[in-house]
């Protein structure tokens, strides 16, 4: 069974004022990410080791195996964008009591979280991520990935918020400003929602 490009979970336009175009959004979902499936699914064709398995199954096989690395780049970046656009919300921004007093708990405040992300993003050399996630430890933490890894491949623990920094993800509405987009994305787009039921879930 092939991998599928998801659907929307809402309009194209539906994020334009909270920061992001729909413009980006056709071509980040509808180009970008489908280009992934697609590569994906390509290789899946070709590899009779890959057949069957599971979008994480084949992101864990195939990390670190540099004979396997298009495999993983595109695995990845399926995953993550997967996770990213349900990460985003029209009503974004607003955070929910239990996940605003967590987060309070482990970073000092959830102004200090906010720092620690975009510092992340913006520490990323070149093309990759931000994320929030839950350690194994209980404790939440803020990482980065290059290109198409994932907290998933690390092992760092469960993703509750991931944010794209390739610059296809922000260059239409903030041209080469990162830092303004993870600023805006934290505080108009991010999905606190999203976040909260991962962590109650987890
Ligand atoms: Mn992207």
């Amino acid at each position: 069974m092939a991998f599928e490009l998801p659907a929307l979970p809402y309009a194209h336009s539906a994020l334009a004022a909270n920061g992001m175009c729909q413009e980006t959004l056709e071509l980040h979902h509808d180009k970008h990410h489908q280009a992934y499936v697609t590569a994906l699914n390509g290789f899946v064709e070709k590899n009779d080791a890959l057949k069957g398995k599971s979008l994480d199954e084949i992101v864990v096989f195939s990390k670190d195996k540099p004979d396997l690395a298009g495999v993983f780049n595109n695995a990845g970046q399926h995953w993550n964008h997967n996770l990213f656009w349900p990460m985003m919300s029209p009503a974004g921004g607003k955070i929910p009591g239990a996940l605003d007093k967590k987060l309070t708990e482990d970073f000092g405040s959830v102004a200090a979280f906010k720092d620690a992300f975009k510092a992340a993003g913006v520490g990323q050399f070149g093309s990759g991520w931000a994320w929030l996630v839950l350690g194994k430890d209980g404790k939440l933490k803020v990482t980065r990935t290059p290109n198409g890894s994932n907290p998933l491949a690390t092992g760092e623990g469960k993703a509750l918020l991931g944010c794209d920094v390739w610059e296809h993800s922000y260059y239409l509405d903030f041209r080469n400003r990162r830092p303004d987009y993870l600023q805006n994305w934290l505080d108009k787009l991010a999905n606190y929602e999203f976040a909260a039921a991962a962590l109650k879930a987890a």
